[in-house]
């Protein structure tokens, strides 16, 4: 798919993000002033956003690929999953404080996150190499958190927003792949001492393994490749659930354990 934005486009639409997702304000979509936005433009802009925050001494950490569940993709509205960078300042300690104040519209969502041990490069990549070049599988909550006014949005303008991205916290009891079966495991999702998601984990593409394949080929397209000691998280296996401060949330999963998160 080719690029319709020039340049200045790119870094314009980059700077209008940066500026919503670090002082927390709600844009309308970018595809309404640039209707002709294709997927591969959203990637450049968020390509110039990493480019940027690495600048500024932020460090990569990983990736995640998203809309990969149909519980997420009916909610979104969108048929084909994405990627997001990212980076040590989104990392949030196992049951800590997330605060809501530099967040425009934050919602929680359960996902299996991967830790890699070898390089993993695309095209081509596949759900085997992904199982064997990972160190373990732990448990995670994204916190994500559309900057798009009213979570209205389209696949090019997600992905220049970077998937969302805002926060996330692992937790839970890591595992190594080859001693679980990462299709059949359920998860429920706990706000406030109640039951308001649950799924199980072949949501994500039958299996998340897959949806980290997916990840590294689209990353290949984009000249790049997925470094050993990666933190991937492989997509919501719910729907995301809007929180407030005062919330507390809880994501419960079969064979990994629970991780936890509040808000103020
Ligand atoms: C896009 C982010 C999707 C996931 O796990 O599906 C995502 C959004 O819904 O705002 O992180
Ligand atoms: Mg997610």
């Amino acid at each position: 798919m080719s690029l319709t934005l020039n340049r200045e486009d790119i870094v314009r639409l980059c700077e209008r993000i940066e500026g919503a997702q670090t002082r927390a304000y709600a844009i309308p979509r970018l595809t309404d002033e640039y209707p002709a936005m294709t997927i591969a433009d959203g990637y450049a802009v968020q390509a110039e956003l990493r480019r940027r925050y690495l600048a500024q001494g932020h460090k990569l950490i990983g990736w995640k690929a998203g809309l990969t569940s149909k519980a997420k993709m009916l909610q979104m509205g969108v048929s084909v999953p994405s990627i997001g960078f990212l980076t040590d300042r989104m990392a949030r300690p196992e049951n800590s404080v997330v605060g809501t104040a530099d967040l425009v519209q934050p919602r929680v969502e359960a996902e299996v996150a991967f830790v890699t041990k070898a390089m993993l490069k695309g095209p081509k990549c596949a759900r085997e190499q992904v199982l064997a070049a990972t160190d373990y599988v732990l448990p995670a909550i994204e916190v994500i958190d559309s900057r798009f006014s009213g979570f209205k949005f389209d696949l090019p303008s997600v992905i220049a927003d970077n998937g969302s991205s805002a926060r996330f916290v692992g937790g839970g009891r890591a595992r190594c792949p080859a001693d679980i079966d990462l299709r059949t495991l359920g998860v429920v999702l706990e706000k406030n001492g109640e039951m308001v998601a649950m799924g199980a984990s072949a949501a994500v593409l039958g299996h998340p393994a897959e949806a980290i394949a997916m990840l590294v080929n689209i990353l290949a397209e984009q000249g790049e490749e997925l470094p050993a000691g990666s933190f991937v998280m492989s997509g919501g296996i719910t729907e995301a659930i809007a929180v407030k401060p005062g919330d507390n949330v809880i994501a419960r999963f079969q064979e990994l354990g629970s991780v936890s998160v509040r808000f103020s």
